[in-house]
């Protein structure tokens, strides 16, 4: 086992503890050893949640353990993850595009939209973040006021998928799907979707995300 993955086996328990001192300290220790914190991200914070999420379908925990650990999750995110990203931003950077960003109809789960909305910025994009259970006229609605590139969609609920459908039904009536590229992420989409919609990309993480705004920017 390496130690990025002894950290992420702790982290995990602290998580189910619902130990947020103890999560905010891991964090912060393991970026002071050198760790990059999108790597802590990846290699700790999405594997644990994931892990959760099996344990919560399998019924070894319940709600109430998910909900703390997604507010544990959102007080690291918040007091070390995105300062130490927003300090490795580069300087000078010219706006490497616009990008309109949302959790779908339906679909609360923000944790990793907010990575991906932060990675863009980051990264140069402006980004307009809708939050989340943003109904598909209002992305494309907004999309059109907002004079976005590129539209972004988020879901982790296999129920909400139908909403990214009517987003490119939407755009297709307003005969404006041409005018943006559309990208697609989160547990529930996969790659077989997004091109089954005739999406511009699927991304699996939020560094794929920026890759792919990168790529239909050129
Ligand atoms: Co929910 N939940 N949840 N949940 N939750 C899942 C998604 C679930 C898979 C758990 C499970 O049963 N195994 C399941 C969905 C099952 C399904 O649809 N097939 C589920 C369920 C059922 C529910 C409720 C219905 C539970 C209930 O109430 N009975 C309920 C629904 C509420 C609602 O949305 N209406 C619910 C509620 C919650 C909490 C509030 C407790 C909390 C969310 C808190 C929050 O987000 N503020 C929560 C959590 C934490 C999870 C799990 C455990 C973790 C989600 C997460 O944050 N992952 C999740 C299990 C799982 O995902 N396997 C689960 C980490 C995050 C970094 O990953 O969001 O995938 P992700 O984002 C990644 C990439 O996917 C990618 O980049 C990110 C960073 O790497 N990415 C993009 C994301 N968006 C992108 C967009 C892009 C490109 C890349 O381009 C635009």
């Amino acid at each position: 086992m390496t130690s990025l993955e002894k950290v992420q086996q702790d982290f995990l328990e602290i998580l189910l503890a619902g130990d947020t001192d103890k999560a905010i300290t891991l964090a912060k220790e393991t970026l002071d050893g050198g760790t990059d914190p999108t790597k802590f991200f990846e290699a700790c914070i999405s594997p644990s949640l994931a892990e959760i999420g099996k344990r919560f379908e399998t019924l070894d925990i319940f709600l109430p353990e998910m909900v703390t650990a997604a507010e544990v999750v959102q007080q690291v995110n918040d007091q070390v993850i995105t300062p130490a990203v927003e300090n490795s931003q580069s300087e000078g950077i010219i706006s490497a595009g616009k990008v309109l960003m949302a959790t779908v109809q339906g679909d609360l789960h923000d944790i990793g939209k907010n990575m991906v909305v932060l990675m863009l910025k980051v990264n140069g994009f402006e980004v307009v973040d809708l939050g989340t259970n943003v109904s598909p006229s209002e992305i494309v609605e907004r999309a059109a006021n907002e004079e976005v590139d590129i539209i972004g969609m988020s879901s982790l609920l296999t129920t909400c998928l139908p909403y990214m459908k009517d987003v490119f039904d939407y755009l297709d009536s307003k005969d404006t799907r041409n005018k943006y590229a559309v990208i697609m992420g989160g547990a529930a989409t996969t790659p077989e979707f997004s091109d089954e919609m005739g999406a511009n990309g699927y991304g699996h993480s939020a560094a794929e995300a920026v890759a792919l705004c990168q790529k239909n920017m050129q």
